[in-house]
Parts: structure tokens; C-alpha cells; sequence
């Protein structure tokens, strides 16, 4: 056997690993994992932007299943590797965590949580084509399932210089095959709004057919921000349909040898902040150094601001992190070298160094755009005091949720029906919609881990509201009461008294809209138990399907067809209109027994879409509701039905 054969071994062996394992690698083989391969290979077209070699990036997703990534850079070095004796690029998409992850002098900022390599990508997919011209000539070469289906050759002198690299993922790996147009759009819009100047585009080929089973136009979206993190900021703005408050999006930035930094911010009309961070282009969901720098320069800056032009008096209390930004805006986006990511999902900055450097960025920078801008400096103060003086009246009204009671640590609510399980992992709290329907849950529900409140009068809209509204809300007090955890800043998951929390509505528009509310109060008030999978929907059943002692439940219109068809003639289906019309034992049976229900996890797949589906469908203005609703009526649908 000689050494090429050898290697070859070795090769596919480290790839095998992968397909053996491929969760290690890409986090999970669901449709995330799948669109976790395109991020793979467009990130390192990034990184040769990054290098400032290459401007455009171009995404196809094909008929056949396959994507392909083209960039107009420099292309992959042809020669031979020297430590590996085969070709740079066949080392680059055979050789786990190859590519150095480019140490060379370009590749300064490249990398981090990501950065797995085109290897991985290569290990799962069916067949991977490589095109790439490099230094005048064309180089092709082709893999399937990882092992090299035809060489590495020249074919010949080109002008063209670039990496084109096409793929099939491999169906026999991944759960889901079919790319997503929209999140794979939102993913390279971020990309693009983070380098800014760099041209990323996507067309979809394979033109799916619509509703009616006509094929569509192929989609495409071109993406080319030359503000890059203020087009960001104004993009977030927009899709939220605010108002801004000052004219201008205040924009920073300093670098150093291994460091830099850009921020850019506006106040909007909302009670809501959007804040997101970003290091080497990684969307940071756990903040970090950075973030921290960021808000505390921001709090120091505008309380010594107010301190300075009397808006603030001596005797008055300084503004909170959180009055300074309510209604913020903000994209906080820095390349570093070596760049440390800690924390449960690895979604934190670690590099200590880094609070200092954008604490002093946003400190001198901002205490400079204030002095030059006094209207806007007037304006965003003005905001900041209305949200102090909101939360002081909040803190006043808090009281009433935590009262001190010499027998109990606090007070619950009245109506709370509690179980008798004391562990937070084992226990269960359904929020009835209703009085009547909360009675027959306290009755058909297991006391031993599931407790009941049933919620009356109108839940508060929370995105139309300041916190001193929310304290002061008679739906919502039980709630805060009941899970015990408290909100916003004083928010502590580990006096959380409930494992899950199900919230139980009718089947109805009425129950829809108490869902929508009571979520929009959990995002925006203990995000944290959406975060962290709390939150359920009850999922009662539509209809009833009997004949004779025979019954079963049917959770949707072919299901209910599928059970008439089986007891044949006679059967009969008599739709549920409300909860309140089954009696205890059948909502047990068909909606809170762990052994028989369904019920169904609220996860938050894109936070900054969540936020901006919030602003729009809660907020007051009514134009952007209408006109959201119409783009998303199979949405709605669902929300009615
Ligand atoms: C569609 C995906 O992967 N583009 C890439 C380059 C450019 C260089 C490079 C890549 C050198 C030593 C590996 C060129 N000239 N698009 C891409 N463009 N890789 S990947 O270098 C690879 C490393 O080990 C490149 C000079 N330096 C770097």
C-alpha cells in the first residue's frame, strides 16, 4: 500500500467519524443541521471578503436538492500542501478542522463558534462539486460521500478567480432535505448587514409550487448594504413599523491591531429594547464583554449628560440600564482575534479585554454626538425619564405581588388551585381561559403535580403598556403571583414554582387572542421561560366521534373524517365550541393527562423576528397589523381557527 492510499484511509476515516456522529459537528441533522452546511461553506466565502478579496457571494438552491456557493475571490492556493502532499483544496474539504482555520495573514478575524469546516459538509453530503480558479487557471474536482469521486485537475487557463462549490446533502443523514428560502434569506441578510459592502445574493430554482400547485417564479433577493450596521439598525426600525424619535442613526467604530468595534443605535417610539451583538459575524444570544461595555457606557453617558444639562436634579436618582433603553435600537458588531466564547450554547464573548475597549468607544463617541446634537440629547432624555418615572410607580405597585404573610414566604392568588408537588421540574400550571372551564380543570386535573388559575377579565396588551401598567393589571398580578419568579430586572428562574406552564384556551378567535396576549406578556416580560421551553399550548380536541360505547377525539377535520370512516354507519361528530362545554373527565382525557394529551412547545426560532411580529401585531399602529396579517393570512388562519 503506498502512502497516497494510506492518507486516503485515514481521510475517510475521520469523515466516517463524522457521518457516524454528525450532531458533534453541526448541532442536530434537523432542517437546522441542513442549513447549518450552506452557513458552512458561505462563511468561508465571508472570510475571504473579511480579507477584503472578495466582494460578491453568490446562493442558488437547485432543482435537484443541491446549493451552490460561488464567490469572486481569490480563489483556493493550487498547489500541492506541502505537510499533507495532496491538493490546498482537496485538504480543505477532506481534512477535519483543515484550512488552519486560515492562519494566514488575512484570516485575522475569521472563525469561532462556527468554523467547523467545508470537511464536515463534504462528510455529509451526497456529492460535492468543486470549481475554482486560482491565479489564471480553472481547477475542478468531485467527492461522493466524502471520498474523492474524480480527481483534482486543471482545466485549463481562465480570467475568472473564485470558488464555486455545489452540494447535495446526503438523505440518508439529514431528517429534512428541503432547504428554507426565508431563514437561509434571513440568516445572509444579517451576513450582509455585518460586512457591510459585500454583495450576497440568493435565487431559488427549484420555483416550488404554490398553494394551487402552479409553479412559481424563481425567487431571488439581492443584498448589498453600503451602511452596513446602520442599514441594520434601520432595517430593524422598519420591520418593527416605529416611530423613530431623533432623525439621525448614531453610528461608532474604532479599531486597533487586533480589535474592532462598530455600533450603531436609534430610539423608537416602542417600550421594547432590540439589542444584538455580534463577534467575528456570530450572532452572540448570551451578550458578553462587549455587550456589557456597550450598556454600561451608555447608562454613564446619558445620566452624566442629564446631570449636566439639570434634567436631572440633585436630589433625584440616577436613570436605570433599563430607562436608558427602553425604545433602543441597537447593533453592537466587533472582530477580534482569538475570539473566546463561553457559556451554555457558546453564545457569549469571553475576551475580557473587550468591555473596556467599547465601554471607551461608546463613552467618547456618544458624550460627543450629544453635545453636537442637543435636540436629539433633549428627546431621548426625555424618553429615558418617562420610563424612570414608570418603573418607580411599577416598583410601588410590585408590593401588592410579593406582600409578606407571616405564615407563607408570599402571597398567591386567591383563585390558584395549587398542587401538592413541591419540585419545579415535576410540576405543571394551566392557565384557564375562564371561570367555568377553570372550574372543570380543578376538577379532572391530578392535584398531586397539576395546578390550575383561571384567568378573568382582559389580559393587559403589554406591547402597548409601560411595566407600572403591567404591575397594576388585574389578569396578570395572579400570574406573576403564581410562578413566583417575578419579571423584567427582578426576574429569577430559580423561584420559578412551575416546570411547565400550559396555557389552556378555547379553540376560538376569544382563545387565539388571550394566547397572543399571554405570549407577548411572557416575550417581552420572562423571556427567559420561552427561552428555556416553559411555555405550552393545550391542545383540546375539535370533536367528539362516537357510536354506540365506542368514542374517540379528533384534533383535526381528517381526523374527525378518518374516525367517522372507521365506526361506519351511525357514527356521529357533535364540534366542540369551547372547553367549557366538555366535562372534567373528558378534559382530562383528551387535554391534561400526560399519558393521552398533546400539548405543544413555544420555542422561539428567530428572536429578532419574534420581536418584530410582537411590535407589529400588538402595537398600536393599526395600518402595519393590517398589512401584516394579509402577507401572513396562512398565519392568521392558524391563530383563528
Ligand atoms: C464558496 C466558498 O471557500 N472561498 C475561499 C479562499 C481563499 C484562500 C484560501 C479560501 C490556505 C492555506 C488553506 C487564497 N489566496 N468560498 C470559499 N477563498 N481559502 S476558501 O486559502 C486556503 C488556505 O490553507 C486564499 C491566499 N490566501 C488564501
Amino acid at each position: 500500500m503506498n502512502q497516497y492510499d494510506e492518507s486516503q484511509i485515514q481521510v475517510l476515516e475521520g469523515l466516517e467519524a463524522v457521518r457516524r456522529r454528525p450532531g458533534m459537528y453541526i448541532g442536530s441533522t434537523s432542517i437546522r443541521g441542513l442549513h447549518h452546511l450552506v452557513y458552512e461553506i458561505v462563511d468561508n466565502a465571508i472570510d475571504e471578503a473579511m480579507a477584503g478579496k472578495c466582494h460578491r457571494i453568490e446562493v442558488t438552491l437547485h432543482p435537484d436538492g443541491s446549493v451552490s456557493v460561488q464567490d469572486d475571490g481569490r480563489g483556493i492556493p493550487a498547489g500541492i500542501h506541502p505537510k499533507m502532499g495532496i491538493p490546498t483544496l482537496e485538504v480543505v474539504y477532506t481534512i477535519l478542522h483543515a484550512g488552519g482555520k486560515f492562519d494566514g495573514e488575512g484570516y485575522k478575524f475569521s472563525g469561532g463558534l462556527h468554523g467547523v469546516g467545508a470537511s464536515v459538509v463534504n462528510a455529509l453530503s451526497e456529492w460535492v462539486e468543486l470549481d475554482n480558479c486560482y491565479d489564471g487557471r480553472r481547477y475542478t474536482e468531485r467527492f461522493e460521500r466524502g471520498a474523492v469521486a474524480r480527481a483534482f485537475r486543471c482545466e485549463g487557463e481562465t480570467d475568472r478567480h473564485g470558488l464555486y462549490v455545489r452540494f447535495k446533502p446526503d438523505a440518508t443523514i439529514f431528517e429534512e432535505t428541503v432547504f428554507e428560502y426565508d431563514t437561509l434569506l434571513a440568516r445572509l441578510r444579517e451576513q450582509a448587514f455585518l460586512n457591510g459592502g459585500v454583495n450576497i445574493s440568493i435565487r431559488d430554482e427549484r420555483c416550488m409550487p404554490d398553494a394551487e400547485g402552479n409553479p412559481t417564479e424563481p425567487r431571488e433577493n439581492d443584498l448589498l448594504y453600503e451602511g452596513g450596521v446602520r442599514s441594520f439598525v434601520e432595517h430593524l426600525g422598519n420591520a418593527k413599523k416605529a416611530e423613530v424619535i431623533h432623525p439621525d442613526i448614531i453610528y461608532m467604530r474604532a479599531e486597533r491591531e487586533d480589535y474592532v468595534a462598530e455600533v450603531a443605535m436609534q430610539y423608537n417610539d416602542t417600550y421594547n429594547e432590540t439589542l444584538l451583538t455580534f463577534a467575528n459575524n456570530i450572532h452572540t444570544i448570551e451578550g458578553g464583554t462587549h455587550e456589557v461595555g456597550f450598556k454600561n457606557a451608555l447608562t454613564r453617558v446619558l445620566n452624566e449628560y442629564a446631570r449636566k444639562n439639570g434634567i436631572l436634579k440633585d436630589a433625584d436618582k440616577n436613570l436605570s440600564g433599563e430607562d436608558v433603553r427602553e425604545g433602543l435600537c441597537a447593533v453592537v458588531s466587533v472582530k477580534l482575534t482569538e475570539a473566546q466564547f463561553e457559556g451554555q450554547t457558546k453564545g457569549k464573548l469571553g475576551n475580557a479585554d473587550m468591555r473596556q475597549f467599547v465601554d471607551k468607544l461608546v463613552y467618547t463617541k456618544l458624550s460627543e454626538y450629544l453635545e453636537e446634537n442637543p435636540s436629539a440629547g433633549k428627546i431621548i432624555l426625555e424618553k429615558a425619564l418617562a420610563a424612570s418615572r414608570a418603573r418607580e410607580a411599577a416598583r410601588k405597585a410590585r408590593e401588592l405581588t410579593r406582600r409578606k404573610n407571616p405564615l407563607e414566604g408570599s402571597t398567591l392568588p386567591g383563585k390558584l388551585a395549587d398542587c401538592q408537588e413541591r419540585r419545579t421540574e415535576l410540576t405543571e400550571l394551566f392557565l384557564v381561559e375562564g371561570d367555568s372551564a377553570g372550574g372543570t380543570a380543578k376538577e379532572g386535573r391530578d392535584p398531586r403535580f397539576q395546578a390550575i388559575l383561571p384567568l378573568r377579565g382582559k389580559v393587559l396588551n403589554v406591547e402597548k403598556s409601560r411595566l407600572d401598567k403591567v404591575y397594576g393589571n388585574a389578569s396578570l398580578i395572579p400570574i406573576i403571583q403564581a410562578l413566583g419568579c417575578g419579571i423584567g430586572e427582578e426576574f429569577d428562574m430559580e423561584k420559578l414554582r412551575y416546570g411547565k406552564i400550559i396555557i389552556m384556551a378555547d379553540a376560538d378567535v376569544d382563545g387565539s387572542h388571550i394566547r397572543i396576549l399571554l405570549l407577548t406578556f411572557f416575550f417581552r416580560h420572562m423571556r427567559r421561560l420561552i427561552d428555556e421551553g416553559h411555555i405550552f399550548l393545550a391542545q383540546p380536541p375539535l370533536y367528539r366521534v362516537h357510536k354506540g360505547k365506542k368514542e374517540y377525539y379528533a384534533f383535526t377535520e381528517a381526523e374527525r373524517d378518518a374516525y367517522m370512516e372507521q365506526l361506519g354507519q351511525g357514527a356521529e361528530a357533535n364540534r366542540y365550541k369551547g372547553l367549557g362545554e366538555m366535562n372534567a373527565d373528558q378534559l382530562r382525557d383528551t387535554t391534561m393527562d400526560p399519558n393521552y394529551r398533546t400539548i405543544l412547545r413555544v420555542t422561539l426560532e428567530d428572536a429578532i423576528e419574534c420581536d418584530q411580529m410582537f411590535s407589529i401585531l400588538m402595537g398600536d399602529r393599526v395600518e402595519p397589523r393590517r398589512e401584516f396579517i394579509e402577507a401572513n393570512a396562512k398565519f392568521a388562519e392558524n391563530l383563528d381557527v
